[in-house]
C-alpha cells in the first residue's frame, strides 16, 4: 500500500545545532509503570519515548543516556518490556544552566513473535494510544537495529507514525556488532527506503550502548527540545 507523503512537524528539531553540550543528569529514577496511558504522570512535564522491535535496545539506550546501569530492566531474552514505564529526569545543560525536569518513557517492543497473538495485538493498541493521546509527548525516538537491511515492520512503523503526526527521530542501535561499514550501509538503505514515501528524513542517530556512543548528539537534542517545550508550558500557564 502506498504511503502518503507526510512533512515531518516536528517540534524544535530545525533547531537543532550540535553544540557540543553534555547534559548532566541531576535526577533520574523510576516512577510508574501502567498498562494503559490514560493513568500515566501528569502531562505536566515534556516527555520522551523510546519504541522499537522488542529486543533493539530500548532500556539499554535508556540506562546510557542517564548513566545509570540498571535504571530501565534490560534483558537478552525479548519481550523483557511489557508497560508504559515512566522515569523523573531532572538534568541542566551545563553546571550554571537552569534545572530542566522532564519524563523517559521505556515502551514495550513491536512485532514480537513469540508473544500470543492476542497480547501483541492489546501492546499494540497500548502503544498506538499511548503516541496519539499522550499530549506532553514531545519526540518518539524509534529504534531500529543497525546490523539489518531496513526490515518491513520498521518502515511500516515510521510510516504510521507520519500519518499519525508523531515528531520521531530514528536511533540505529548495537552498532558495535557490526562494521562502521556495514552500519553506515544500513543507515543509508534505511533513509533511501523512507525517501520513496518522505520528502524530508526525521533526524538520525547512530550509537551504541554497549560502547556509550552516540549520547552527546541525543542529549543535545533533547536538551534543545526542552528549551522550546519549556516556553510552549509556560504560554500555556500564563
Ligand atoms: N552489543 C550490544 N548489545 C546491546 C546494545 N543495546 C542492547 N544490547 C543488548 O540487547 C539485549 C536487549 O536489550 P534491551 O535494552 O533489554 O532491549 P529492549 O528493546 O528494551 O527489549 P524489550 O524490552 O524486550 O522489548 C540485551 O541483552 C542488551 O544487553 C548495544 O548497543 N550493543
Ligand atoms: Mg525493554
Amino acid at each position: 500500500m502506498a504511503t502518503k507523503i507526510v512533512k515531518l512537524a516536528t517540534l524544535g528539531l530545525k533547531a537543532f545545532i550540535n553544540l557540543n553540550q553534555s547534559m548532566i543528569f541531576t535526577k533520574a529514577t523510576y516512577i510508574i509503570s501502567n498498562p494503559d496511558h490514560t493513568a500515566c504522570p501528569k502531562p505536566d512535564r515534556p516527555e520522551y519515548a523510546f519504541i522499537g522491535r522488542s529486543n533493539v535496545g530500548k532500556s539499554s539506550l535508556i540506562n546510557m543516556i542517564t548513566g545509570i546501569k540498571n535504571l530501565a530492566k534490560t534483558s537478552g531474552t525479548p519481550g523483557k518490556t511489557q508497560l508504559i514505564n515512566h522515569f523523573f529526569i531532572e538534568s541542566k545543560a551545563k553546571e550554571l544552566a537552569p534545572l530542566q525536569q522532564w519524563y523517559l518513557v521505556d515502551l514495550p517492543g513491536y512485532g514480537f513473535a513469540k508473544v500470543s497473538a492476542s497480547k501483541r495485538k492489546s501492546w499494540e493498541k497500548m502503544i498506538g494510544e499511548y503516541v496519539r493521546s499522550r499530549e506532553n509527548l514531545i519526540n518518539l525516538f524509534v529504534l531500529v537495529d543497525s546490523r539489518h537491511t531496513p526490515q518491513q515492520l520498521d518502515l511500516d512503523f515510521v510510516n504510521k507514525m507520519g500519518e499519525w503526526k508523531v515528531p520521531f527521530a530514528i536511533v540505529f542501535t548495537k552498532s558495535d556488532k557490526e562494521t562502521q561499514k556495514v552500519v553506515s550501509a544500513h543507515v543509508r538503505q534505511f533513509a533511501e527506503a523512507m525517501k520513496k514515501t518522505w520528502v524530508e528524513l526525521p533526524p538520525i542517530f547512530v550509537t551504541s550502548a554497549e560502547k556509550k556512543t552516540g549520547k552527546a548528539d541525543l542529549v543535545t537534542l533533547i536538551e534543545e527540545m526542552n528549551k522550546e517545550a519549556f516556553e510552549k508550558f509556560k504560554n500555556k500557564d500564563a
